[in-house]
């Protein structure tokens, strides 16, 4: 199983580096490394697991943060209710996932971002498309899908997709003003 010690912090050069398309159907190599990418998110989003292990809970994590320059990335959006129980989930292994349209509005994260192979601390918005669809292969489910992705979903996918392109989120962090917006970006709680 994937742990802290498997990805790869800002300080290495490959997260820097553009990655490459995956041939399909994917080899079992592939195949192995997206599912575990996927089992990471799955179990540092269990208390108990992620604890046991140190793992921070994360929503989405590309290949390349674990040194391996394919455009493929997991996805795990989960929304809870007051006891705690599941009631929407938003799950994907993708692979060579593409933008194909979004809206010219902007969004951004109150909090800023952050990222699992960023320890240190960056303040400030990432502006982001507040509209996404994606296209790509899902291997969780075997088949073609589009994504239409808003809001918080959204940033995490475009967050996801820039790993492709050796893209971190401080590069878009106003140097001179952090926390100014952007005119009409929508801020997401
Ligand atoms: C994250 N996690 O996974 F609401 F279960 C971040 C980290 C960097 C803090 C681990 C996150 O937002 N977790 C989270 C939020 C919840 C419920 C929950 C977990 N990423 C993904 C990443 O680094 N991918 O490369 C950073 C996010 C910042 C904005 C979008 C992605
Ligand atoms: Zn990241």
């Amino acid at each position: 199983m994937l742990t802290m010690k498997d990805i790869l912090d800002d300080s290495h050069e490959l997260l820097r580096q553009k990655s490459q398309e995956v041939p399909l159907p994917l080899s079992k190599e592939d195949h192995d490394l997206i599912l575990s990418m996927y089992e990471y998110l799955e179990n540092s989003q269990d208390d108990e697991i992620a604890e046991k292990y140190g793992l921070r809970p994360g929503v989405g994590i590309a290949a390349v943060q674990l040194g391996v320059l394919k455009r493929m990335c997991a996805i795990l959006i989960q929304d809870y209710d007051e006891d705690g129980n599941v009631i929407k989930k938003e799950a994907y292994a993708l692979v060579n996932p593409k933008i194909v349209s979004y809206t010219p509005k902007m969004a951004y994260l109150k909090a800023g971002e952050g990222c699992l192979s960023v320890l240190n601390e960056h303040e400030g918005y990432v502006h982001r498309h507040a509209k996404v669809t994606i296209k790509g292969y899902d291997e969780l489910t075997k088949q073609e899908v589009t994504i239409v992705a808003r809001g918080y979903n959204a940033i995490v996918y475009q967050h996801e997709l820039d790993h492709f392109d050796g893209k971190l989120f401080y590069d878009y962090i106003n140097k001179d003003h952090p926390f100014m917006a952007q005119p009409n970006a929508m801020e997401i709680e």
